[in-house]
């Protein structure tokens, strides 16, 4: 018997073929609890820290086990148990510590930051339930609670506890790590911090609570409901909670390690992820005069040591703070903000640029420009749009300061863990270096010959056929392996126009209707949360819903075309539906979305994107060139005109175009009024002819001619394969490793002694 089928024999304490999977699993958990731990990166003089209100780890064991390069030997043991892998890692609950993009991409860096060897950790909070859990009842998303956190888990308590402080109230933390093992590498710790006081009793109808007792409250759930002030304040609650946390753990560390607090910028670097975890500025300055900076000293250490990224460009997401909540829940940084803001008001005119505004808002972002050294976009033209248009005024302050860093995945989850069956097929023909170098997948791009596209079919078909029996499985919806899956999977928002993809729909629905039936069908799937108090993002949902309904309950129509919203949308349904998917729907208004990384992971697992000009598109569409992407839509900077100049009229697209006049106006038709609720499809008919904020019906043609294109050529299967073959061979530029290996180079610079790249 290998070592391995011992230590988990022993683990679980009878044998393996006599163990339940709960019980591998945590027999499993176990084992590389105790691995990963004896491979921690202590070393280095400098250290990262990724401080975020967000990190959507998503499940770890196989994860883990790939990354400790035990993987194979494990399914092998089990399987020779009579168990499969794949059961096992069914026992695992899901973490839900974020809610999409810029929770995910924090996950990633951390796995990117481990694999190659830097000395960082991830800093952030233990929600006990995490982001909702979606169930739809009556074509309508309803949320529950959804706890995560077992006696056994991935959470190691240590005895690490810091007060903090709220005006009148101290509430003492607990500290928990998770490992982060690095591929071939070394172990990273994710610090989440905790409260011994929370009370999971005080959930009440779905995931309602009471907002104010803080000390049971405070870290419940993932950014409750901000839709109230008491929901509000809470949010101002666990920031301050987790970045006073951090600041203290990040200083403990330095001096630990013989740090002069005046050298601090030698020993650390903060990554702020998005404004969220923005107070650790005033924290850490308050923080150093406490153990006897003067002042003055502080405010430059901290501007050496803080760098902000900034994850969004849509104006209501950015954060502010009316100063008096502030001074109700974090008394002692007020006085801090004020004289920050100060400062920046003697030095520049313009009231724009100032901290503290008119009605006495504070700017989060704001606060980070002025106080740390790198502002960073995460994307190319995320990026620009910051520095000419959006953060202009900043930019021309501080040039210097401004820098991309495009967004990256990680391939070890992403390819390696989801796609098992494309993997084995890159490995075949190109070798495993592309696991470490991920420049190296370029290679596969000379395999174009009709066997290799072949097997890339064949590897599609396999996936799609597994997905349809998860599909069946979990929603008893039955889908067709040989149509198309079209898929669009992200957090709800107008912005990303899921609505332009129902529209469509409703438009297809109407034409097999009348008969123009189709040479291959289509299955539309869709997978979408939305924010608990985003009326419109949930009537979307009630759409999509009902469409479901309409059109899969209909015997002429539904041979050629399916809908699929799959409930509860998460990282472990992602990794199941990203590897069957042929068209990748990539359709934020452009400008709107800072990145996307859904796109980079359709694209990596051999999905053709259909999409606009918005985000890492615009580099998606460089990189494999215009045969291999399907791209419409106005541009970036028409749509930032049409918002300059206020003369967007939607009306006017719904008037001159029968197509979409007949699918706008079928939302409030019998068909779906009798399935649905009149409340929210009227609201929504009225909302995309009155306002449209985000340009639905300006690209409504342009995008569903790019569909139509793109369904006809998907028939030419040696075609389709070869657009497949690119798209997966030009995805090494979109792994974190490369974003990390950046941020690393330009920002953080963690010398040659921080980086160990052996492993134990
Ligand atoms: C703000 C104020 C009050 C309450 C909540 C929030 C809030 C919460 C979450 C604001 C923003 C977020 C999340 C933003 C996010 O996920 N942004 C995405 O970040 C990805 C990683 O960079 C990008 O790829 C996406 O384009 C971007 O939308």
């Amino acid at each position: 018997m290998g070592k391995i089928a011992e230590e988990l024999k022993k683990r679980c304490g009878k044998e393996i073929s006599l163990c339940d999977n709960r019980e591998l699993y945590y027999g499993l958990l176990a084992l590389v609890q105790e691995e990963a731990g004896k491979r921690e990166i202590s070393d280095g003089k400098k250290k990262v820290y990724y401080i975020s209100a967000e990190f959507l780890i998503g499940k770890l064991l196989s994860n883990n086990l790939i990354n400790l390069g035990w993987y194979d030997e494990v399914r092998d043991v089990l399987a020779a148990n009579g168990k499969d892998i794949c059961q096992v890692e069914e026992a695992e609950p899901e973490p839900s510590l974020g809610n999409g993009g810029l929770g995910r991409l924090a996950a990633c860096f951390l796995d990117s930051m481990a694999g190659l060897g830097l000395n960082g950790a991830g800093i952030g909070l233990n929600y006990h339930m995490g982001l909702f859990k979606q169930e739809f009842e009556d074509c309508l998303q309803k949320e529950m609670p959804n706890p995560w956190i077992e006696d056994k888990s991935w959470l190691i308590r240590r005895e690490v506890s810091y007060p903090v402080r709220f005006g009148k109230l101290t509430v003492h933390s607990r500290l928990y790590d998770i490992a982060v093992t690095g591929y071939q590498n070394r172990t990273d710790w994710l610090h989440l911090f905790d409260v011994e006081s929370v009370d999971e009793g005080i959930v009440e109808e779905g995931i309602s609570f009471d907002k104010e007792e803080i000390g049971k409250n405070l870290t419940l759930f993932l950014y409750p409901d901000d839709s109230d002030e008491a929901g509000r304040k809470l949010r101002i609650y666990q920031q301050y909670f987790m970045v006073s946390n951090g600041a203290q753990l990040i200083l403990d560390e330095c001096v630990r390690k013989g740090c002069d607090l005046h050298d601090l910028p030698d020993y650390a670097v903060i990554q702020i992820n998005d404004t969220h975890p923005s107070m650790v500025i005033p924290e850490l300055i308050r923080l150093l005069v406490e153990r006897g900076i003067d002042f003055d000293e502080a405010v430059e250490i901290v501007k050496r040591t803080c760098a902000y990224t900034n994850h969004t460009i849509l104006a209501e997401a950015l954060e502010k703070w009316p100063a008096a909540y502030l001074k109700e829940v974090v008394p002692q940084l007020v006085p801090i903000i004020e004289i920050l803001d100060d400062r920046i008001r003697r030095k520049y005119e313009k009231p724009s640029v100032a901290i503290i505004d008119r009605q006495d808002v504070v700017h989060m972002a704001h606060m980070d420009i002025h106080y740390g050294f790198s502002v960073n976009g995460v994307a190319y033209l995320h990026t620009e749009i910051l520095k000419n248009t959006e953060l202009k005024e900043f930019y021309d302050l501080y040039p210097e300061k401004f820098n991309n860093k495009t967004n990256g995945i990680t391939f070890r989850r992403w390819l390696l863990h989801c796609n098992h069956p494309l993997a084995d097929f890159i490995t075949g023909k190109i070798g495993s270096g592309y696991k470490k170098n991920v420049a190296e997948l370029e290679k596969l791009g000379t395999f174009d010959d009709e066997a290799s596209l072949k097997e890339l079919l064949a590897i599609k078909h396999q996936n799609k056929l597994a997905l349809k029996h998860y599909l069946m499985e979990t929603q008893g919806i039955e889908v067709d392996e040989n149509s198309i899956f079209d898929i669009q999977v992200k957090r709800l928002h107008e912005y990303k126009r899921q609505q332009m993809n129902a529209l469509y729909v409703i438009h297809k629905y109407l034409e097999i209707k009348r008969g123009k039936v189709l040479s291959t069908p289509i299955t539309v799937i869709f997978g979408a949360k939305a924010a608990p108090a985003y009326v419109i993002a949930k009537d979307i949902i009630h759409l999509i819903l009902c469409l479901e309904k309409l059109v899969n309950s209909d015997p002429k129509v539904s041979p050629y075309l399916k809908v699929v919203m799959v409930e509860n949308y998460n990282v472990t349904k992602a990794e199941k539906l990203i590897p069957a998917c042929d068209i990748s729907e990539q359709i934020s208004l452009a400008s709107k979305e800072a990145s996307g990384t859904g796109n980079m992971k359709f694209m990596l697992n051999g999905a053709v994107t259909l999409g606009t000009m918005d985000g890492a598109n615009v580099e998606i569409a460089d990189l494999v060139g215009k045969e291999n992407i399907y791209i419409f839509g106005e541009s970036s900077e028409t749509v930032i005109e049409h918002y300059a100049k206020a003369d967007y009229v939607s009306r006017d697209y719904y008037e001159k175009n029968e197509d979409i006049k007949e699918a706008v106006d079928f939302i409030v038709g019998k068909e779906l009024m009798e399935l649905g609720t009149e409340e929210n499809l009227r609201r929504l008919h009225d909302e995309l002819l009155k306002k449209d904020w985000f340009m639905t019906l300006l690209d409504y043609e342009s995008y569903a001619q790019a569909r139509e294109q793109a369904y006809k050529d998907y028939e030419d299967r040696m075609e389709w394969a070869k657009k497949m073959l690119v798209n997966i061979s030009k995805a090494g530029f979109f792994s974190s490793d490369r974003t990390i290996e950046e941020y690393n180079r330009d920002i953080w610079k963690l010398g040659k002694d921080e980086q160990d790249s052996k492993a134990e």
